[in-house]
């Protein structure tokens, strides 16, 4: 078994995570979770890091939950699966989603159960056209968890989501970006290529004004459209009197790339 759970690398801009426990296609243990979330936790408080790619070891991207550890054999009595979501998925989506910077998820093979909804909480999903999403939680009695029930219906519609949910037929990535649940399948070889292109170029971009979208688009999904013009104004105020707003303008009218700082405001 490898011997680190997840792999952290910190380049300019941004950051690469790797789920790295390839033998059991990266599905998640308990180390795995905590060193996981150690490194998202770096990643949110260090302004040098303007991006994140999240990727896997191997041939799979992540198999969801260990399902060693959850030997029926090896239990007295059936294990509280909601307290493990409490304490480990949970907090991860959410962590994810709080993240004020671009979360780029590289897909590179299968993605099942709690795995593909991990991949489907990050801001922008590419797949290597030889991966599979899998809602694999029907196969072993389970509902879908890690958002997989909020994400589903409302990117691809309830009928698609239920078809998805009872059968755990895999979704390749090809049917996952045309029917919108991610944003592009890519060829296999170039699959780390596209995604570092866009780490690079979101760690040059507006980092603040990134966070303040990623907020918007996220409340809408409970926001009717009042609240959420009202959101917009709120947030458009603030990215108003950022630096990047300033020089984003000044570029344009000097007919120039701009500089971004990503920023909240300098001073
Ligand atoms: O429990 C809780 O805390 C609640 C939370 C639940 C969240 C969940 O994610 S529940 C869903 C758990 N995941 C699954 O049910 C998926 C199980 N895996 C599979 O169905 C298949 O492995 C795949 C469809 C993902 C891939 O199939 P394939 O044929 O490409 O690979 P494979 O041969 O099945 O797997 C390769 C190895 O990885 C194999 O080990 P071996 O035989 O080479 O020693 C296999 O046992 C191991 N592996 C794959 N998935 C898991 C796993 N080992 C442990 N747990 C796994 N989830």
């Amino acid at each position: 078994m490898a011997e680190t759970p997840v792999l952290h690398q910190r380049r300019e801009g941004y950051h690469i995570i790797t789920l790295n426990r390839p033998e059991r296609l990266n599905a998640f243990n308990v180390e795995q979770h905590k060193a996981l979330r150690t490194v998202l936790e770096e990643c949110a408080s260090n302004d040098d890091c303007r991006a994140v790619m999240l990727t896997g070891a191997g041939r799979g991207f992540c198999a969801g939950q260990d399902l060693s550890d959850r030997d029926p054999a090896m239990m007295t009595e059936a294990p509280d699966l909601g307290l493990t979501l409490e304490t480990y998925y949970n907090p991860l989506v959410r962590q994810i989603r709080a993240l004020d910077k671009p979360v780029i998820c590289a897909v590179n093979g299968v993605a099942a159960g709690a795995g593909a909804n991990i991949a489907l909480a990050c801001d922008i999903v590419l797949a290597a056209r030889s991966a599979s999403f899998i809602q694999a939680f029907s196969k072993i009695g389970l509902v879908p968890d890690s958002g997989g029930t909020y994400w589903l219906p409302r990117l691809i519609g309830e009928a698609r989501a239920k078809g998805l949910a009872f059968t755990a037929e895999p979704l390749s990535a090809d049917d996952a970006a045309s029917w919108g649940l991610i944003w592009r399948a890519v060829d296999d070889d170039k699959l780390m290529d596209e995604a570092t292109a866009l780490a690079e170029r979101f760690a040059r971009g507006p980092t603040h004004s990134y966070g303040l979208a990623k907020r918007a688009i996220q409340a809408a999904a409970s926001n009717d459209i009042d609240q959420q013009l009202d959101l917009e104004r709120e947030l458009q105020r603030e990215a108003g009197q950022s630096d990047d707003y300033k020089e984003g303008v000044t570029a344009f009218l000097e007919k120039r790339a701009p500089k971004f700082t990503g920023k909240r405001r300098s001073g």
